[in-house]
């Protein structure tokens, strides 16, 4: 069996990660441009200011994304390269940019997949409070429309939000990520709600003006517990865990809590029991905003927890064995994760489904034959792609697959000590080389399918 014709096999990126000017063309500033010039908060003081100037090098980088044959690109708009103050004036250069991109990567058949916020939040609109402020969705729909009213005409994919787990838990919880706030969990919750109710507001917006038919979606984390035995009661525990609304180490890690709202229309239960005492600002007549149809779920998986029964069958979360594989990040590398979150999710929420990113870091580098020889990742990916078979032979409807990253980028608070690229790249001349994988994947692509 190969994958289901007229498979989606896309690169994707995030525009913090990559684009760099990070002044150029008046652009305002993000929250993440000041989590760079905190001390302490990124590795080595490490910044976006330049990354991989793909701002400045987005033709060369299209006809890289065309020569690995992907039909799709997902990139994000930086919200306030648009709009520097985050709502207000927009920057004509800004947008023009994306605008470029959107056109240079038609003119070479590669479908624009944008994502309309990966967690540069516009600093201006940070001070007034971000997400905690309940205009926040208001403030998210503004750019959304100057975003379509641009883009629409040629761009149909979207996604709304990136990792609301991360940017929201991380970012307003565990106080790692941009913004790093460490708020008590009341806040946290009501960040996150205004970022749901934001996602559904963009929804309306561009559902009632686009000029091209969208096709909606976003593109959360999948928090996966997969079962190690495929015994129906085992399969059963791994789902019940994988839709658990509640998480001990980090109420914010979870899928159910972002899902069942924007999908279901409501928080899910078990959530609901243990954080409602936390949610004095909640007004249920909110989740008909957030509940607006959508058209696809994107999600984000790397890796997740096996599971298994112990003999009074109660579940028991598995470490990965000494030894075990693990990836540059230290990451666990579990292919099975794919399989089972893609199907879990499939079956709860009854939508599309395509994973909006999978691949992993290593330590790359360029060979004295000019080569990159990145072995470890072409055997992480086909890994990744034969489980991911297995879901569509499960049944679950599987549309698309986009690799992380097309480039060696900006590696959140890890800076460049991570290379999650298809294509290396050498910071200090912005030379970019395709690695083994990227010509392994222009196969699988053009196959439709792996060896
Ligand atoms: C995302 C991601 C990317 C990361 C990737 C590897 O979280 O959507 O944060 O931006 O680079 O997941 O960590």
């Amino acid at each position: 069996m190969t994958f289901p014709k007229d498979f989606t096999w896309g690169v994707a990126t995030s525009a913090y990660q990559i684009e760099g000017a990070w002044d150029q063309d008046g652009k305002g500033q993000s929250v993440w441009d000041m989590a760079c010039r905190w001390p302490g908060k990124v590795v080595n003081m490490h910044t976006g200011d330049i990354a991989c100037n793909h701002y400045n090098f987005y033709q060369n980088d299209t006809d890289i994304i065309s020569q690995i044959g992907a039909s799709a690109y997902r990139f994000s708009i930086s919200w306030p390269r648009v709009i520097p103050n985050g709502i207000g004036k927009v920057n004509a250069q800004g947008l023009d940019f994306y605008d470029k991109l959107v056109d240079q990567l038609l003119s070479r058949n590669i479908a624009p997949w944008a994502t309309l916020f990966h967690w540069d939040y516009p600093l201006a609109l940070f001070r007034k409070g971000g997400w905690l402020n309940r205009d926040s969705a208001d403030w998210f729909a503004e750019y959304t429309q100057v975003i379509v009213d641009k883009l629409s005409d040629r761009v149909s994919h979207w996604m709304t939000l990136n990792e609301p787990q991360c940017f929201i838990g991380s970012g307003h919880y565990l106080g790692s990520d941009a913004p790093c706030l460490k708020l008590p969990l009341s806040e946290g919750l009501l960040a996150c709600h205004n970022a749901l109710r934001s996602h559904g507001k963009s929804v309306q917006v561009i559902r009632n003006s686009a000029k091209n038919k969208p096709f909606i979606g976003w593109a959360p984390v999948g928090v996966i517990k997969y079962p190690l035995c495929e015994e129906p009661k085992h399969i059963e525990a791994a789902r019940a865990l994988t839709m658990s609304g509640v998480f001990k180490e980090n109420p914010f890690w979870t899928n159910t809590w972002y899902s069942d709202p924007v999908i279901l229309g409501q928080y899910p239960e078990d959530g609901m029991q243990a954080y409602c005492q936390h949610m004095d600002w909640y007004d249920p007549c909110d989740m008909a905003e957030i509940n607006q149809p959508i058209d696809f779920y994107g999600v984000n998986i790397y890796n997740g927890q096996a599971i298994t029964l112990d003999e009074n069958d109660t579940p028991k979360l598995l470490d990965q064995p000494q030894g075990a594989p693990r990836t540059a990040f230290n990451w666990d590398i579990t292919p099975p994760a794919l399989r089972w979150g893609v199907k879990f999710l499939h079956d709860r929420y009854g939508l599309p489904m395509y994973v909006t990113e999978n691949g992993m870091s290593s330590h790359d580098w360029i060979d004295c034959e000019g080569k990159v020889q990145d072995t470890q990742r072409i055997d992480y990916l086909r890994r990744y792609l034969l489980e991911l078979k297995k879901a569509v032979a499960d049944g679950a409807d599987v549309r698309g697959y986009f690799q992380w990253s097309l480039l060696d980028n900006f590696e959140w608070t890890y800076g460049y000590t991570q290379r999650f690229g298809l294509v290396h790249v050498d910071y200090e001349t912005q030379k970019r080389t395709l690695k083994q994988s990227a010509y392994w994947y222009r196969d699988v692509i053009q196959k439709n399918d792996i060896d």
